[in-house]
């Protein structure tokens, strides 16, 4: 096992993943931004370095920095974390050229996963039910109207490097397509230096639904159930519960058997994500992460494991030490992503936290790096807590959460507190009954 691990990022993930250390017998090394120098994963890693000046690019991406931090601590491996370095193939690869760990699968599965054309033939070949579309990239706009003639309109162009909705577009018939398809190549050159697209069939109202899976480097590959990360806006996710109140368990199993299998047969290792869209009673396969997710706490709380933990375990070349039949789903656990942010604008509201108090007791956890008096620094992303409550059913989770939030105080910034309370009272989020477009329609951001 590693005795010392340096944390490449910073926030509320950073601290879980010192946490997991922790209790691991492993020393931590923090690295950190000259804007971070106060945060809550510099001061309990056992040691931390100063990588560079606020902006993300000079620091908590900047690969020399992070490499010779690793080198002066001494360290076995770095752990990405979320974000940041987190599905970047170059930063694997440097980080093993230079003899150390990478926390997270190999450099040739993040390449893979990270080129969505790429992505979808790979998974595709090994039995994962996919959207229909094109077979590979758009070469020509023929291509594109002889592709949306054979799978019907209407049709969604995306950008083979995008991801997480960056660079999409909607063609209703065959004008709309001609401009969608030159609009989609030339936002994709521009936003990623690669002006690949592919097409699919435009699904109206699906839910977001993706399955946590886990292999070790010895052949063994498991499912932890399902994520309905669903109620988003943006393409921000916002809630997020497990299991999804649109699934039973012969369904849960049926496509967690095909997620594990398809991993196991690419030899892949670590934690992973597969995302897929689910419209009336069928999966289909969109894109797959191959990092930790901010949400992996929903899974944790309904299965008991600690995944940090078991993709630390995996990387050192442990082997998993149980099978799919020792992972049992128990309860209910819902999700609230809290933001520094405006309720009305959600523009960011960095500044000083003026009195800080979290909920607790059964079935209540909050990761979060905040503390009263740290200033929340406006260089990074806005996410600033998370509340992850845990039930022995669906209504009890809820009753648990509006009590939870009740109780929850984040003084001197404007938080998306008063957001959760809102929709964790809505009727259709109390019945389970939403799509992706649910939040914004409820915002009325949408017709
Ligand atoms: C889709 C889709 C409808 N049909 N693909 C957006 C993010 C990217 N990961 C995939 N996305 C979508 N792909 C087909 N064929 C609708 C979306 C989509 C979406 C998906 C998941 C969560 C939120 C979303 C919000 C808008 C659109």
């Amino acid at each position: 096992m590693f005795e010392k691990v340096l944390i490449a990022n910073r926030g509320e993930i950073a601290l879980r993943i010192h946490r997991a250390c922790r209790e691991m017998g492993i020393h931590t090394v923090a690295v950190h931004s000259t804007a971070d120098a106060d945060a809550m994963h510099v001061r309990l890693a056992d040691e931390s370095v100063c990588i560079g000046p606020p902006s993300a690019r000079d620091s908590y991406l900047n690969i020399p920095a992070i490499l010779s931090a690793a080198t002066i601590t001494g360290a076995d491996a770095i752990h990405p974390g979320i974000g940041f370095m987190a599905e970047n193939a170059q930063f694997a690869e440097m980080v093993e050229e230079h003899g150390f760990t990478f926390i997270g699968p190999t450099p040739e599965h993040i390449r893979i996963m990270g080129d969505k054309v790429t992505a979808k033939r790979t998974v595709q070949s090994l039995g994962m039910p996919c959207v229909p579309g094109s077979d590979g990239p758009l070469d020509t706009v023929e291509d594109a109207l002889a592709t949306a003639k054979r799978i019907g309109y209407p049709v969604l162009i995306k950008a083979a490097a995008g991801g997480g909705g960056k660079g999409m577009k909607v063609a209703l018939g065959p004008e709309q397509l001609r401009e969608a398809y030159q609009l989609a190549r030339g936002e994709a050159r521009g936003a990623f230096g690669n002006d690949q697209v592919y097409m699919e069939k435009y699904l109206a109202k699906p839910r977001h639904i993706e399955i946590q899976v886990l292999a070790d480097t010895h052949g063994n590959a498991v499912h932890f159930g399902e994520r309905d990360c669903s109620v988003q806006r943006r393409h921000q996710k916002v809630v997020e519960e497990g299991p999804s109140p649109a699934l039973n368990a012969e369904q849960r199993a049926h496509i967690g058997g095909i997620a594990a299998n398809v991993v196991r047969e690419l030899g892949y290792r670590g934690v992973g994500t597969i995302e897929f869209l689910f419209e009336d009673g069928q999966f289909y396969f969109i894109e797959m992460n191959t990092r930790l997710q901010v949400e992996h706490t929903v899974t944790e709380m309904i299965t008991g494991i600690d995944l940090v933990r078991e993709q630390i375990r995996v990387a050192a070349g442990a082997p998993l030490g149980y099978g799919q039949d020792a992972i049992r789903f128990q309860g209910h656990s819902i999700e609230c992503r809290i933001n520094a942010e405006h309720p009305d604008t959600f523009m960011p509201s960095p500044g000083r936290i003026d009195g800080y108090h979290a909920p607790g007791g059964l079935g209540v956890r909050v990761d979060s790096a905040l503390y009263d008096g740290y200033r929340i620094p406006p260089h990074y992303d806005s996410l600033i807590a998370k509340l992850v409550v845990h039930g022995a059913s669906r209504n009890e989770c809820l009753m648990r959460l509006r009590r939870a939030l009740e109780e929850f105080v984040i003084g001197g910034v404007e938080t998306s507190l008063p957001l959760h309370r809102r929709i964790i009272s809505e009727p259709d989020f109390i019945n389970g009954s939403y799509d992706i477009h649910w939040l914004e329609h409820l915002l009325g951001l949408k017709g």
